[in-house]
């Protein structure tokens, strides 16, 4: 019981055009709703209604994230405990948000608001349920990923936000680096789910998204995924190359109103039972970044 996955990302896009056009021809996922000031994406292999909501709004940024829970009580429980901690929490009703039911929000301690959900619209994948292939159409455009994979959000006080998602939600820290002291820079969390991330919280400004990922299958299509961002003139921040943290394959590359992104895989298995894999500051660079061994200040300091 308690957090499932990743659900769903909601940004704000002052044009909604411009980041639609993006996101479908690009990045390649399915636009699957648009209302007046809102449009909805999905990745192919994604059973829920969507993954992401553009909403128009003069200023870019992010609106919520929302984390699914395994278990339609695991709100009520999570509820008690969230506003034990002394975070208020409101709930959404059904009806008010499209693609899910009623739903917990709460400002997390680094100021994001969070968002929990067990009711969600299931849409399907584009493969079906009798005799599907295995693969989406061969024509789908730009990058195709199939579903979305975890985010980043940034922490003044990482090691609070860190003992928020582990002690209150129940998430569990699969990699962590330490300054010289002892103290959190950065910290790697899994639900319910076998990957080295669902969500990572890394020093920076409170209230930050720093980035959201995309899983690709393999090394080969992060180079495919490369090889379409250059033609289309995307502005790549770091990459192809892997990280030490999470041993994933990874391109930082920026959408047209420059929120990052980034295509991700590879990692390895986590189990309740793994234990946590520690870096020291001296060796963030490889961390980061395993075959530049470089820090750099843009994909530090830009943020959105
Ligand atoms: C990842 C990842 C930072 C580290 C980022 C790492 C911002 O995005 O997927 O492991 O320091
Ligand atoms: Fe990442």
């Amino acid at each position: 019981m308690g957090i499932l996955r990743l659900a769903h990302v909601d940004v704000r896009t002052p044009d909604l055009d411009l980041s639609a056009a993006y996101y479908t021809e690009v990045m390649g996922l399915q636009q699957v709703q648009r209302t007046d000031d809102c449009v909805y994406l999905k990745c192919w292999d994604e059973e829920d209604h969507h993954s992401l909501r553009m909403r128009y709004n003069p200023r870019t940024g992010m609106d919520s994230f929302t984390f699914r829970v395994e278990e339609e009580d695991d709100l009520h429980e999570l509820e008690k405990k969230v506003e034990a901690y002394g975070c208020p929490t409101s709930r959404v009703s059904r009806g008010e948000a499209v693609g899910q039911g009623e739903s917990l929000r709460f400002e997390v301690p680094s100021g994001q608001i969070m968002e929990l959900v067990w009711d969600i619209e299931k849409t399907g994948n584009m493969l079906g349920k009798h005799n599907p292939s295995p693969v989406p159409p061969p024509d789908l455009p730009g990058i195709a990923p199939p579903r979305m994979d975890h985010m980043l959000v940034n922490a003044e006080e990482v090691a609070e936000s860190a003992a928020f998602f582990i002690d209150v939600l129940g998430m569990r820290m699969t990699e962590q680096v330490l300054d010289g002291n002892g103290h959190q820079l950065g910290v790697w969390l899994a639900g319910n789910t076998r990957s080295p991330h669902d969500i990572a919280i890394v020093n920076g400004p409170n209230g930050a998204l720093h980035h959201w990922a995309y899983w690709l299958d393999d090394w080969d299509h992060i180079r495919k995924a490369a090889d379409t961002l250059a033609f289309n003139g995307v502005q790549i921040d770091q990459g192809p190359t892997r990280h030490g943290v999470t041993r994933g394959n990874t391109i930082y590359f920026f959408d047209p109103l420059g929120i990052r992104n980034e295509v991700f895989t590879g990692g390895y298995w986590v189990d309740p039972d793994t234990e946590i894999l520690t870096w020291t500051e001296d060796n963030f660079g490889k961390g980061l970044f395993y075959y530049e061994n470089v820090i750099s200040q843009r994909f530090l300091r830009m943020h959105t």
